[in-house]
């Protein structure tokens, strides 16, 4: 496998992953308020998405009729490409331009996905994930760990539209929360598991905590790229 580099630049890209329903989308938000609260303006972008290119490969991918037949293959050059799109076009000059970046889902989307869900080689999907990202590896992901009951039980209260992916069965999702376990153990210092069964604002608090752990001058107006501060 290629090595994974750590990015040259000091500003944290903070990356939130898990299986779907587990609410990540809601705490980019929150963490996006808080950090604005303390005067740091973060750059916010999902995955796949993120730029003009990677929408388009976002529809392709959950919504294009036609697309229905897609491969496995298919999809994981799709996502790297949206990944690598969105590293060269977003994130790296973000980071440049000292802005603190966050992502509703990355590249161990792609790895949990496409080898454990739709058993794709690790070797290669580690690869091709290397090359995407180029120097970002994110500082810290925070996995909401989520079980498969409870997220079908959340999802079918939900009014939106159910994509493509979403629509799959039991047998794929299972081993997508099971692989963001083993990461979380595997990659203990980069990968946090957040319980995603307690509350919305208690799991903002556990970011938090965590974020603070790990940059101790967050909310003491310190560290270098805060912006707009007056006093
Ligand atoms: P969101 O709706 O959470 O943004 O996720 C989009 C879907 O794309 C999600 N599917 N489900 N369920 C996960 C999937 N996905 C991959 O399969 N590989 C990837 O590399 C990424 C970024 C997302």
């Amino acid at each position: 496998m290629a090595p994974l580099c750590r990015k040259i630049v000091a500003m944290p890209l903070i990356t939130f992953e898990g299986s779907e329903g587990c609410g990540k989308s809601t705490q980019v938000k929150r963490l996006a308020t808080r950090l604005e609260k303390c005067g740091i303006e973060a750059a916010v972008f999902r995955e796949p998405g993120g730029t003009a290119i990677g929408e388009a490969i976002r529809h392709l991918l959950q919504h294009s009729e036609e697309n229905r037949g897609m491969t496995s293959e298919t999809q994981l050059l799709l996502f790297e490409a949206s990944c690598s799109q969105l590293v060269r076009e977003k994130i790296q000059p973000a980071l440049q331009r000292d802005e603190w970046v966050i992502c509703d889902r990355f590249f161990d989307s792609t790895t949990v996905y496409q080898d454990a869900a739709r058993q794709l080689d690790l070797g290669l999907v580690e690869n091709l994930n290397a090359f995407a990202i180029s120097n970002c590896l994110p500082d810290l992901t925070f996995v909401l760990d989520l079980d498969r009951a409870t997220a079908r039980s959340r999802l079918g209260n939900r009014k939106k539209i159910r994509d493509r992916m979403e629509e799959e069965s039991d047998e794929f999702h299972e081993p997508v929360i099971r692989t963001y376990r083993e990461l979380a153990e595997n990659e203990s210092k980069r990968v946090v598991l957040i319980d995603g069964r307690i509350s919305v604002e208690a799991i903002e608090q556990q970011v938090w905590n965590v974020l603070t752990q790990h940059f101790p001058n967050l909310g003491r107006h310190q560290i270098p790229n805060i912006r707009h501060q007056t006093s």
